[in-house]
C-alpha cells in the first residue's frame, strides 16, 4: 500500500468519524412553537465511505471517489427498535435517487446509515427515479412506504427528453429489511405526495393526495385530496375529493402536499404539510401545519395562517434553493415531536417540537382572512388584548 493512499484513508476515516459523532446543539427558540438544531442531521457527507471509494489500493491507488453522492434529503420517518429510523432520499451525482436507512437513539445527532442503501423490488414498469417516501405503521400491522416513482413520459414529442410521469410507489415490510412491491397506486392524474392514513376508514385504506396533471404544475390539481380504496394491494382511486386547497395570495398558491402520515392527538388529527408559492426567485417551499377532526380526517378542523418553518440561513441555499420539505416526523410517548425537514433539496435537519405546543399553535394562531386589511384587523385584536397587560 503506498503511504499517500493509508494518509488519504485515515484522513478521510477521521473527517467521517468527526462528523457522525458530532454532538448536535438545540438552537434558542425565539416563537417558542420548536427549536431547530444547529447542525443537520444528514448530509452527503454522511454516506458510508464504501458506497463511494473503492478501497482497495490495487484498483485505486489514488483512493479517489468513485461514485458520488450529491445530496441527502427528505426522508420518511418512523421509531424503531426504539431507534429514530430515517428512509432518506439519497441522491447521486449521476442524478438518482435511491432510498437508505439512518438511526440514531437520540434523534438528533449520531445518524449511522445501515451498511447498505435498500434494493427496491421493481414493478413490470420500471422506475427511472424513485424519491420522497412516507412511511406509515397502519393498523394493518405492517409498515408501509409510499414514494413518488418517476418515468419517462411515453407520449413526449420526439426530443422532449424532460417530461415524465409521477406516480405513486407502495411497498410494506415488516422489519425495514425486507420490501414488498405492490402495484403503483392506480389514478386518473399523476401523483405526488401520497401519504397512507394510518388507520382504516370504514374498513378501507384512506389516503392524502396530491393530482397533478404534468410533472411539475399541479394543473387543474385544487391541492390535497382524501381518497378511500378497498384493497392496498390493488390500490386504485376512484373518487378524490380536495380536503386542503390551494388558494390565492397564500403561502400554498402554486402547490402543495401533504408531508408525513397525520399524528393522532386528543384534539384532532395533527397534519404538517407544505406550501409552494412563485417569487421573482423561483418557487418558495415552506412548510406548514393543519388539523382534521378525530371522527373524520379528511374534516379540516384547524388551519393557522401562514407558515410553521420557512427556510432561514443556510437553509436558503443548495441544489433548489428556497426550499424546506418534510415527508416524515416522530412523536415519541412523552410528547416529543422530532420533524425532520429537508432544506433546499440538499440536507436534511431536525426541529423539536411537542404534540402540546403544535396543536397549541394549530388552534390558537389566528386563521387567514386572505387580505390585508384582514391581516391587519386580526393584529389589532390581538393588541387590543394585550393592552389589559400592558402597564
Ligand atoms: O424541489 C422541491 C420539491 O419538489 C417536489 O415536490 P412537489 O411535487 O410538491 O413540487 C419533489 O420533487 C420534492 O422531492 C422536492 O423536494
Amino acid at each position: 500500500m503506498n503511504p499517500s493512499f493509508e494518509e488519504r484513508l485515515r484522513l478521510l476515516n477521521s473527517h467521517y468519524e468527526e462528523l457522525v459523532e458530532r454532538p448536535n446543539r438545540k438552537k434558542e427558540s425565539m416563537n417558542g412553537i420548536f427549536n431547530r438544531y444547529k447542525n443537520p442531521v444528514l448530509t452527503s457527507a454522511h454516506v458510508p465511505l464504501s458506497w463511494r471509494y473503492d478501497l482497495n489500493p490495487a484498483t485505486n491507488p489514488f483512493l479517489l471517489e468513485r461514485i458520488g453522492v450529491n445530496a441527502v434529503f427528505n426522508t420518511g420517518a418512523i421509531k424503531y427498535n426504539g431507534k429514530y429510523t430515517l428512509v432518506a432520499r439519497v441522491e447521486g451525482s449521476d442524478r438518482k435517487s435511491f432510498f437508505a436507512i439512518a438511526e440514531s437513539t437520540s434523534g438528533v445527532d449520531h445518524f449511522r446509515f445501515r451498511p447498505f442503501p435498500i434494493s427496491l423490488p421493481g414493478t413490470s414498469d420500471p422506475d427511472v427515479n424513485v424519491y420522497d417516501m412516507r412511511l406509515t405503521r397502519h393498523e394493518d400491522g405492517w409498515i408501509y412506504g409510499i414514494f413518488c416513482t418517476e418515468r419517462k413520459d411515453p407520449g413526449a414529442p420526439p426530443g422532449d427528453l424532460s417530461s415524465a410521469i409521477a406516480s405513486a410507489g407502495i411497498v410494506r415490510t415488516h422489519d425495514l429489511d425486507t420490501w414488498e412491491r405492490l402495484p403503483d397506486l392506480k389514478s386518473k392524474s399523476q401523483q405526488r405526495n401520497v401519504v397512507l392514513h394510518p388507520e382504516f376508514i370504514g374498513g378501507r385504506y384512506a389516503l392524502y393526495t396530491r393530482p397533478q396533471n404534468s410533472f411539475i404544475d399541479a394543473g387543474t390539481g385544487g391541492g390535497i385530496g382524501w381518497a378511500l380504496t378497498d384493497d392496498i394491494t390493488h390500490a386504485e382511486i376512484r373518487e378524490e375529493r380536495i380536503i386542503d386547497p390551494r388558494c390565492y395570495h397564500t403561502i400554498k398558491e402554486l402547490k402543495n402536499g401533504e408531508g408525513p402520515p397525520p399524528l393522532k392527538t386528543d384534539k384532532g388529527w395533527l397534519h404538517l404539510a407544505h406550501g409552494v408559492r412563485g417569487c421573482a426567485a423561483g418557487l418558495r417551499y415552506v412548510l406548514y401545519l393543519y388539523m382534521t377532526a378525530l371522527d373524520d380526517p379528511s374534516r379540516v378542523s384547524a388551519e393557522p395562517a401562514g407558515y410553521l418553518i420557512a427556510p432561514e440561513g443556510e437553509e436558503r441555499t443548495g441544489d433548489v434553493s428556497n426550499v424546506v420539505f418534510s415527508n416524515g416526523w416522530i412523536a415519541d410517548d412523552d410528547d416529543t415531536v422530532n420533524i425532520y425537514y429537508a432544506s433546499s433539496d440538499t440536507r436534511l435537519h431536525v426541529a423539536v417540537s411537542s404534540i402540546a405546543r403544535l396543536t397549541d399553535y394549530c388552534l390558537n394562531t389566528p386563521p387567514d382572512l386572505f387580505h390585508s386589511a384582514g391581516s391587519v384587523n386580526t393584529i389589532r385584536d390581538l393588541i387590543l388584548k394585550n393592552n389589559a397587560y400592558l402597564g
